[in-house]
C-alpha cells in the first residue's frame, strides 16, 4: 500500500497514484459464476432467449415473492419501465419529482411530453420534501414520482396523504431501493406502482434491466400488455404498447444475484463501517446514515464536503481522488434542472431548489460493491484525510496543474 503520511504523497504532487488501475464506483455485483454458466447454457440448450421465456417468469415470481408484492413485472431498464409505468397510470399535464435524482426520471416524463415539475429536497435526507412537493401542486399537476435516493426511503406516508389528497398519483423510482425497507414492508409495496432498476452498476443488476412492481392486478395486466407491442395473444393487439422486455440471459444473471443477496449486503455493509470509522473526525467530512431499523443495500457510501471547513471543494477533493485512480463521484451534480432540455425550459428553477443546488454541490460518492475490500476502503479514506487537512496546499497545487 502506498504510504501516505503527508500532502505531498498525494498524486497530484507527482507521487504516483495510489492504485494502479482505477478504483470505481458501480463496479457489478457478480453472484455465482457456476450457477450463471449454468443457466446460460441451459438457456442455449433450450433456445429460447427473450418473450416471456421460464427464466423471465423464475425471476419476476422470486422477485415478487423477495419483496412481498403481488406483481413483478421485468423490464429491458428502468428507464423504458418508468416510462410505461407513467403511460399505464395515466400521468400526464404536470407530474412533480425531485431534481436530485439522476436523468432518467425527468426524462421518462418529458419524453411522453410531460412536464417535470423539479421539487426542492430535504437537506438531511436528500429526498424530495413533502411540503415543497405540495407547494407546487397546481391544476395540471397529475401525479408525484418520489425517489428513494440511495436506497433510503423518501417520505412514503406524508407524499401518500397528499397524493390522496389532491388526488393525484403516486409512483416510486426505487432504482436505488433493492432490499430496502420502509417501516419494516419492502420497498416495492408503496404508491399505484414502484420502479426497480437492475442496472450494472445497480445493487442486484441484471447486465441491464428493470422492474415494475405493484399490488395492483389491473395495473399489472396493462403493464404486462405495454411492454409486449400491446399483444393479447397471436396477431392480436388490442393496445398501444412498445417493447419493455426483459431477454432470458438477464434474468438468469437476476436469479443468480438473488440468490446471493445476503452476501452484497454484508459486503457493503462491512465497507460501509470501514469507511465509518476512517472518516471518522475529518473536519467538514460528513458520511451519510443509513437507518438501522431498517433493511438497507448499502449500496452508495455518499459522504458530504463542507469547502468551509476543510479549505477544499467537493471538486477538488474529486480531482485529488482521480489522481489516485479513485474515480469517486458526484451523483446527482448538477441537478437535472440545470441539465438540459430542463435548463432551457426552466432557466430560474435553481431559485426554487436551493437544497437541491448546495447538496448538489457537497456530495461525493466513494467505491463499494463486492469488487472493493478493506484496502481500498482504508487508503481512499486516507487520502480524503490527508487532501481535507492540507486543503490549502491542495488548492494552491491544483491552481498550478490547471493553469
Ligand atoms: N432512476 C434513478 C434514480 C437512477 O439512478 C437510474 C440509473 C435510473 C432511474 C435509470 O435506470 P436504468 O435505465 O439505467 O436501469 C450510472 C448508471 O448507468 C445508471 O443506471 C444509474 N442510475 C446511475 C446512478 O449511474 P453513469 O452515467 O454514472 O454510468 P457510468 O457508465 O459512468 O458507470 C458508473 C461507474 O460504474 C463507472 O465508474 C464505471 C463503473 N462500471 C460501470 C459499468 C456499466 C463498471 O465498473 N462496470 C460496468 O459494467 O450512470
Amino acid at each position: 500500500m502506498k504510504q501516505l503520511e503527508s500532502v505531498k504523497d498525494l498524486a497530484i504532487f507527482g507521487r504516483e497514484p495510489a492504485f494502479e488501475k482505477p478504483v470505481h464506483v458501480g463496479k457489478p455485483n457478480v453472484g455465482s459464476r457456476q450457477q450463471l454458466m449454468r443457466r446460460i447454457e441451459d438457456l442455449l440448450d433450450r433456445r429460447w432467449l427473450t418473450n416471456a421465456g421460464p427464466y423471465v417468469i423464475e425471476f419476476e415470481k422470486r422477485l415478487a415473492q423477495f419483496l412481498g408484492v403481488k406483481h413483478a413485472i421485468a423490464m429491458c431498464n428502468a428507464t423504458v419501465a418508468l416510462e410505461i409505468a407513467i403511460r399505464a397510470v395515466g400521468l400526464k399535464g404536470e407530474v412533480i419529482v425531485p431534481s436530485f435524482t439522476f436523468i432518467a426520471t425527468a426524462h421518462a416524463l418529458q419524453w411522453q411530453e410531460i412536464t417535470p415539475v423539479f421539487a426542492d429536497i430535504d437537506p438531511v435526507t436528500h429526498n424530495v420534501a413533502p411540503e415543497a412537493v405540495e407547494r407546487m401542486i397546481t391544476p395540471r399537476t397529475s401525479g408525484i414520482i418520489g425517489v428513494h435516493v440511495w436506497g433510503r426511503p423518501c417520505a412514503v406516508d406524508a407524499l401518500t396523504q397528499i397524493a390522496r389528497k389532491h388526488k393525484l398519483k403516486l409512483l416510486f423510482d426505487a432504482a436505488h431501493a433493492m432490499a430496502c425497507s420502509h417501516g419494516g414492508k419492502m420497498i416495492g409495496n408503496f404508491g399505484d406502482a414502484e420502479v426497480l432498476s437492475f442496472h450494472a452498476t445497480k445493487f442486484l443488476n441484471t447486465f441491464e434491466g428493470g422492474a415494475i412492481v405493484t399490488n395492483d392486478d389491473d395495473l399489472n395486466a396493462k403493464v404486462r400488455l405495454m411492454k409486449n407491442f400491446g399483444f393479447a395473444g397471436y396477431d392480436n393487439v388490442i393496445y398501444l404498447g412498445t417493447n419493455g422486455k426483459m431477454n432470458e440471459v438477464s434474468a438468469a444473471m437476476g436469479i443468480t444475484g438473488l440468490e446471493s443477496l445476503d452476501e452484497f449486503v454484508a459486503v457493503n455493509r462491512c465497507n460501509y463501517d470501514c469507511y465509518r470509522k476512517e472518516l471518522a473526525g475529518i473536519p467538514g467530512v460528513e458520511l451519510m446514515q443509513y437507518d438501522g431499523r431498517e433493511r438497507g443495500n448499502y449500496q452508495y457510501v455518499v459522504a458530504e464536503i463542507d469547502a468551509e471547513r476543510t479549505g477544499i471543494s467537493r471538486d477538488e477533493l474529486v480531482k485529488v481522488l482521480h489522481a489516485e485512480n479513485v474515480l469517486a463521484r458526484r451523483y446527482f451534480y448538477p441537478g437535472c434542472h440545470r441539465m438540459e432540455p430542463y435548463r432551457s425550459l426552466f432557466p430560474n428553477a435553481g431559485v426554487l431548489l436551493p437544497n437541491t443546488e448546495r447538496v448538489a454541490s457537497r456530495v461525493l460518492v466513494l467505491p463499494t460493491g463486492t469488487s472493493v475490500g478493506e484496502n481500498e476502503v482504508r487508503m481512499t479514506s486516507r487520502i480524503i484525510r490527508v487532501a481535507a487537512g492540507a486543503g490549502k496546499d491542495v488548492k494552491v497545487k491544483l491552481a498550478t496543474l490547471s493553469s
